[in-house]
């Protein structure tokens, strides 16, 4: 139905562009260029809807607004922003001027129209006995189709799963690219999008299977079968109930279907990185950050501290044993740990903290110590351990460690708390998936981080659209699932803003909506989401499609950043890490410090005892330089035998001490040669700190070159870290 619009805008190009688009949807809208023709407009006429743009030639836009209410505070208004404001001005906007929504500059055609859908949008539930021509039409359609499904399913999967046993048989091949092709044609067109669309991919996946000769390839074929398993869960998901993936239309039409014949769901996808298994976790607190503590003192003392850290729930699990710590570490998946030390006798805590490094998938945990020594000798040693924080709670509440200054004196006990939990957690690389949620219905939110937080994920719920780009440098999430349609600020402007940065081009964004019509699914893509899920949400559908997407995205990241040999940082992926280090480091007046390290004759390894010899070398440092040190220093591979790492907010002599010690370490292991031969190895060292030795990285890095050349002109086997 056509609305009013009253539209108040300097700018011509814009203006222009508003109207075109509210004109196309066939409104009618009378512009001005002026406040004080807004305000005489709005006495007289009536609108369905007021846009307000930035400034206008006698006022700026939120002043319009103030003074657009005072005449009439039941239009709906939307403010066209032209940049992003903090949290207390839409706060603002919202409560006292009572604006429904603020859409971002530059303003996109695509997506113009599906955010204003939120305001027009009255969902109207159809019923079966209202249901027009078209509509009985679709149903005859769909309920055909859906007896037909499972069938068609089963022989793509068994087609598929001949053609990977007989890579050399190409027409075999051809049938499966032949049956997905028709899955998606004709699921498309019985109203069941998201399986056509799954069946696309499937389609697509298999052409360039084909085209590459890649048939002979298992990792081809892992790809497959992970989309496979999202066609069968699509399928398998209509057939049981139609409504949770069909747009609103087509839900109408299925509500009384019986649900066709089961369709076998294909097992879901291995887990190649399992962690360790959950077998007493409560659906509430398995989304939650999980901490172990290691202390003598009573549990209570620790569990009735923070409930919830930063829209985050934290479980607090507590053991005094180093036996059953570890048993703990092995059964539960942890994403901190805080030993409570002896200061008197370090020792066994030390080795503690080293030993949990050392499981399968703990080698960045972050480790957090209680203690009140900040001696240097115990600095070097926990930071060789991989103690981020040293913690005095709850008697006394300051924290420190090296370099880094703690909160607040004022602060609690649980304000501490709570801020090295989130310190630790931040820190924290590899580990658990981490899905940042943002939705402002809290049920919701429960329910899919109950849902995910089963499947092994972590996830974090954010209300505040604000706060968005704070929270993913913070928590730096490996997908991020965004509702469309909240108050204030839609999805799709959150995602823009998201895009923006370049750090987040290849950072997975989900949409959930419950609109599923056209115009909001191309407008979710042109947003920059990588894919959108209907709400209501199904379990098999949301855990597929998160599953997918995280592994891709996982893959995509490790062949780009990693280096295969080591598992470190490629040169360009630490200097990216090491400038947000400095940034930090600028922003906060912390230091932080740079260690360059270079093997020993290295080339005569190589020549005395083979190549691959030479590798194992490299891997085995590799490894070395992942367990030592905290979750947040940064390492990587600089060149052929030579290592960088960054030790983040301490002195180059507490790094020092730490790297020493790593060294020690390395001096001990015996290597065998490639007919058996056993050799050590011996490495030099450049250190340097930032800023009070170089102000920027090339001088950081130079100097550290520097020192490293004149470790190995003192004879190599050494650290230098002065001159
Ligand atoms: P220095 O003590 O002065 O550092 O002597 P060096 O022999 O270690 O240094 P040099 O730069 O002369 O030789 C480095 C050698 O490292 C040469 C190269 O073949 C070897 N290298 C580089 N990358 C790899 C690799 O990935 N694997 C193996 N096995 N060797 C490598
Ligand atoms: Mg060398």
């Amino acid at each position: 139905m056509s609305k009013r619009i009253l539209h108040a805008e300097q700018e011509e190009s814009v203006s222009a562009l508003i109207k075109t688009l509210f004109v196309a949807r066939g409104h009618e809208i009378t512009q001005t260029t002026m406040g004080s023709g807004a305000v005489e407009k709005i006495i007289v006429n009536d609108y369905d809807l007021i846009v307000v743009g930035d400034e206008l030639d006698d006022i700026d836009g939120i002043g319009l607004i103030v003074k657009l209410r005072q005449l009439n505070s039941e239009t709906p208004i939307v403010f066209i922003s032209k940049i992003w404001r903090d949290a207390r001005i839409y706060q603002q906007l919202v409560k006292e001027l009572r604006v429904a929504l603020v859409i971002h500059r530059p303003i996109k055609a695509g997506l113009f129209g599906a955010q204003l859908e939120n305001l027009f949008y009255k969902p109207t539930k159809l019923i079966l006995g209202e249901l027009g021509p078209e509509e009985t039409t679709l149903r005859t359609l769909q309920s055909n189709y859906l007896r037909v499904l499972p069938e068609r399913v089963f022989k793509l999967q068994e087609s598929i799963n001949e053609s990977k046993a007989s890579p050399e048989d190409s027409n075999l091949l051809v049938e499966s690219i032949r049956l997905a092709h028709n899955l998606k044609g004709t699921a498309a067109s019985c109203g069941f999008g998201i399986l056509g669309e799954s069946a696309g991919s499937l389609e697509k996946a298999l052409k360039a299977i084909k085209d590459g000769g890649l048939a002979h390839y298992d990792v081809a074929w892992e790809e497959i079968d992970l989309i496979l398993h999202l066609v069968a869960a699509n399928a398998g998901a209509i057939s049981e109930s139609p409504t949770a993936r069909v747009d609103r239309r087509a839900f109408a039409t299925l509500e009384s279907f019986e649900a066709a014949d089961q369709i076998a769901i294909a097992s879901p996808p291995p887990n190649t990185e399992a962690l360790p298994h959950d077998n007493f976790d409560t659906f509430d607190m398995s989304a939650a950050i999980r901490v172990l503590v290691v202390s003598n003192e009573s549990e209570s003392q620790f569990k009735k501290i923070v409930p919830d850290s930063h829209g985050q729930a934290v479980q607090v699990i507590c053991c005094r044993e180093k036996d059953e710590a570890l048993a703990i570490a092995q059964r539960l998946s942890l994403d901190a740990v805080l030993v409570d030390i002896d200061t008197a006798q370090p020792g066994p805590s030390l080795n503690l903290a080293r030993e949990i490094r050392s499981l399968p998938h703990y080698d960045s945990l972050p480790v957090a110590f209680l203690s009140t020594s900040k001696h240097q000798n115990y600095l070097e040693d926990s930071t060789h351990a991989g103690a981020s924080i040293m913690l005095e709670i709850p008697a006394n509440t300051s924290v420190s460690n090296g370099g880094r200054t703690g909160s607040g004196a004022d602060d609690g006990p649980d304000e501490v708390f709570a801020e090295a939990i989130n310190y630790l957690v931040n820190a924290r690389q590899g580990g658990r998936p981490r899905i940042l949620l943002m939705d402002d219905d809290r049920d919701f939110c429960q329910t899919v981080a109950g849902t995910l937080g089963q499947e092994g994920m972590l996830v974090k719920t954010l209300h505040e659209p604000s706060e968005i780009m704070q929270t993913l440098h913070d928590y730096h999430p490996d997908l991020v699932l965004l509702n469309i349609s909240m108050p204030i600020v839609t999805g799709y402007d959150i995602c823009r803003m998201i895009r923006r940065d370049n750090r987040y081009q290849d950072l997975p964004i989900l949409f959930l909506t419950s609109q599923t019509g056209l115009e909001t699914r191309l407008a979710a893509f042109e947003a920059g989401g990588d894919d959108y899920l209907p709400k209501p949400v199904a379990r098999v559908e949301l855990l597929t499609r998160v599953r997918v997407r995280l592994e891709r995205a996982r893959l995509l990241k490790e062949r780009a950043n990693k280096d295969h040999l080591t598992g470190l940082l490629v040169r360009r992926a630490f200097m990216d890490e090491l400038q947000e280090m400095a940034e930090e480091s600028d922003r906060n007046g912390l230091i932080f410090s740079l260690a360059l390290i270079d093997i020993d004759h290295f080339k005569k390894i190589n020549d005395t005892y083979g190549h691959f010899s030479g590798d194992q070398v490299l891997s085995q440092l590799g490894k070395l330089l992942r367990k030592r040190f905290r979750a947040e220093d940064i390492r990587g591979r600089w060149g052929g035998e030579e290592f960088i790492v960054a030790f983040r907010h301490i002195h180059k002599d507490t790094a020092g001490g730490a790297l020493q010690r790593a060294l020690e370490e390395l001096r001990l292991i015996k290597f065998s040669g490639d007919h058996g031969e056993e050799f050590g190895i011996t490495f030099s060292a450049g250190l340097v700190s930032y800023p009070d030795e170089a102000r920027d990285l090339e001088t950081l890095i130079k100097t550290a070159d520097h020192r490293l050349y004149q470790a190995k002109e003192k004879g190599r086997n050494c650290l230098v870290s002065n001159g």
